[in-house]
């Protein structure tokens, strides 16, 4: 799956924010046939041991589609599904105490706020960044965008050697400033999320992804 990992331009989260349980696998199977290189689950306030048997149907869904299944936040989530990542914010501790509770060769992304923050995750061996949130969201609400500014210094410095994702308010209208900002992965939540049709909005924001970085 690192592999796998290496290929992603478009980062897909199955949110309980924005999905119901039984909405989770159906919409989930329209992310990744529209192209999602990577899954998240994430759930805020949500009681773990919940989460374990979609944790597992997720992994198995992300598996027929040769992505990865990553479990934001929740480290025994994450073991207990046999998770391919766990994803980190920036008050989830070091990347080496998370690493000791996984298998060998289980990935760790770390969110990070800023272009110091991308540096230190690269230094502290995460395998992949999340950087944003470039503009202010629902998903994270109060929180002020960091703005496009950094984004192609943070690709040069961190993102030739991990996958850096950009987040945080992306959508069709913004994707064209984000993507001369130098982004070249995204995750989009609630875009794809709200949208009638995940799968074909998917697509169309890959598309648009691949054609900027051909030229
Ligand atoms: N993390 P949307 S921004 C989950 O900057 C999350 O670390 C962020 O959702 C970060 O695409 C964010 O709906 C929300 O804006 C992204």
């Amino acid at each position: 799956m690192r592999k796998a990992l290496q290929n992603a331009l478009l980062y897909g989260i199955c949110d309980l924010g924005y999905l119901t349980r039984k909405q989770a696998i159906p919409v989930s199977r329209h992310l990744l046939k529209g192209g999602v290189g990577i899954l998240q689950l994430r759930a805020k306030g949500h009681d773990p041991a919940e989460l374990v048997s979609l944790a597992i149907e997720l992994k198995d869904l992300c598996e027929e589609f040769g992505v990865p299944f990553v479990v934001n936040d929740h480290p025994e989530v994450a073991r207990a599904s046999a998770a391919h990542g766990l994803h980190l914010g920036q008050d989830d501790g070091s990347i080496l105490s998370a690493r000791e509770g996984l298998k060998e060769g289980v990935m760790i992304g770390r969110s990070t706020h800023s272009l110091e923050q991308a540096r230190i995750a690269l230094e502290e061996g995460a395998d992949y960044i999340g950087f944003g949130p470039l503009f202010p969201t629902p998903t994270k609400k109060g929180r002020p965008g960091i703005g496009l500014e950094n984004i192609s210094q943070m690709e040069a410095e961190v993102g030739s050697y991990i996958p850096a994702f950009c987040i945080g308010g992306i959508k069709p209208e913004n994707l064209g400033q984000v993507m001369e900002a130098g982004a070249r992965r995204l995750v989009i939540v609630s875009h794809l999320l709200t949208a009638g049709d995940p799968e074909a909005e998917a697509k169309h924001i890959l598309k648009s992804l691949t054609q900027d970085l051909s030229k």
